[in-house]
């Protein structure tokens, strides 16, 4: 039984777990940096405690006060949302020895995962498509080579330890190989504190397609459908949406029966999500994300399913009673992140004091936020404020509805991306649906 959580992040997403929390009648508590001291998180959480200064690394990473605040306020277990500690092992380990239970997976999947070269691995074996490339670290230039040879140009050099798109190099011939592959590596050991790198087979502007898998702690697994996630600005998402309005039902059901198996294959629990490239009518998988992620709202809004308390309710040890012929998608769903930046100064950070804050509402709109009229923005974290989420009984409604949303909201004070998501809501390839990760570059900015 779960009776206590401690909330271990901060935002929009601290509100969204608290409110899941309420709805189940379970006890929060709030941990903030100085920073977040009347950020709407803190207010809205039965306790609230700060744990350090500004940087994440001595606040919301900092693992000892973090574990501390837990187990002095007697929770059971901790919610670490998405970023920060989400995904550390580490972090899931020292939960458990604490006798606190981590809402996500085992160690060992957050650790399988993170080893991009290993979870390749582990889904071929689960009979996932992979994108052709090398099957371990590639450890040498001549290596390199060999394995480009093989696939063919263009091929993609990738960090084992990275994801999310840092320190990739595209390579177009033999004759850039070297260079590029010894960048990679030294990026790598910059970035990721491990020089690996492994090669696929470069895929040209494909779309960015990925599945919610629900898994509990007795072997059931089902998918919630997919997510078009191919609007995306320097490997951040700015739009999403439920159902993808390219794929068709043959693929769709492929998809989450792959996504499904996978899951299964590898043991996973709690909710994840298995992230696709689409290219020419196949799929093939990219990376897992082993945790809740910004967008599960729009899969919410089309399944009527809650992401968040499954979450909960799989981590107090309860037998998942949903199958997969109970899951069905209704209409469909847009998300627009909104984030505190200037898109007319190359998406500069533009944090400070919200003047005036109006929110849409009306049918089929959801906003989730971390913020209110009064608050102030730091400077110090992400620039996302909030997402704007609606629902309707097809695409071209829906984006007429998020069309009337974004008309609605008023945010006085900072700067904001509102202007960006209006150009994409009224850009012709957008509304006919078939875009890819190269839309936003060619088409908007
Ligand atoms: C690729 C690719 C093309 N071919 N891999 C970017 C994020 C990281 N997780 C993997 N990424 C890519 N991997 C192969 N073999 C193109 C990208 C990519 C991308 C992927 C999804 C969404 C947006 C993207 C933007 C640029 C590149």
């Amino acid at each position: 039984m779960i009776d206590k959580i401690l909330v271990a992040n901060r935002g929009e997403i601290a509100v969204r777990i608290i409110r899941a929390c309420k709805e189940l009648d379970i006890e929060t508590v709030a941990i903030y940096s100085t920073v977040d001291k009347d950020a709407l998180f803190t207010q809205i959480a039965d306790e609230a405690y700060c744990i350090g200064p500004p940087p994440s690394s001595k606040s919301y990473l900092n693992i000892p006060a973090v574990i501390t605040v837990a187990t002095i306020t007697d929770c059971d277990a901790i919610h670490p949302g998405y970023g920060f500690l989400a995904e550390n092992a580490k972090f899931a380990e020292v939960c458990e020895q604490c006798g606190l239970k981590f809402i996500g997976p085992r160690p060992e999947l957050l650790r399988l995962m993170g080893d991009k070269v290993a979870s390749r691995r582990a889904m071929k074996k689960a009979g996932t498509p992979i994108v052709p490339g090398s099957k371990s670290v590639v450890q040498h230039l001549k290596g390199a080579k060999r394995i480009a040879q093989v696939i063919g140009y263009p091929v993609i050099i990738k960090a084992s330890a990275g994801g999310g798109g840092k320190g990739m190099k595209v390579v177009y011939d033999e004759e850039e190989l070297e260079v590029a592959f010894l960048m990679a590596r030294s990026e790598a050991e910059l970035s990721f504190s491990s020089p690996d790198v492994y090669l696929e087979k470069f895929l040209e502007n494909p779309k960015h397609i990925e599945v919610q898998v629900v898994a509990d702690e007795f072997g059931n697994v089902i998918h919630l459908g997919e997510r078009e996630c191919s609007i995306q600005r320097s490997h951040q998402k700015i739009v999403e949406e439920a159902p993808s309005p390219v794929i068709d039902e043959t693929t769709r059901r492929k998809m989450g029966r792959t996504a499904v198996q996978a899951a299964k294959s590898i043991g996973y629990t709690n909710v994840g999500t298995i992230e696709f490239l689409y290219s020419e009518g196949d799929f093939y998988f990219m990376e897992m994300n082993t945790r809740l992620q910004v967008e599960h709202p729009v899969t919410e809004s089309v399944t009527g399913f809650d992401i968040v308390k499954a979450q909960i309710q799989i981590a107090s040890g309860e037998k998942m009673t949903v199958k997969q012929k109970d899951i069905q998608t209704y209409g469909h769903s847009i998300e627009c992140r909104l984030n505190a930046e200037s898109p007319e100064r190359n998406f500069m950070p533009s944090p400070g004091y919200i003047r005036k804050l109006v929110i849409p509402g009306g049918p089929g709109v959801r906003f989730d936020g971390g913020i209110y009229q009064g608050f102030s923005i730091p400077p110090t974290y992400d620039s996302l404020i909030g997402k704007l989420i609606v629902h309707d009984f097809d695409r071209i409604e829906a984006i007429q509805r998020m069309r009337r949303a974004l008309d609605e909201m008023i945010v006085e004070g900072v700067d904001t991306n509102i202007s960006l998501h209006k150009k994409i809501m009224n850009n012709p390839v957008f509304v006919a649906g078939n875009y890819d990760t190269g839309f936003l570059n060619k088409e908007i900015l």
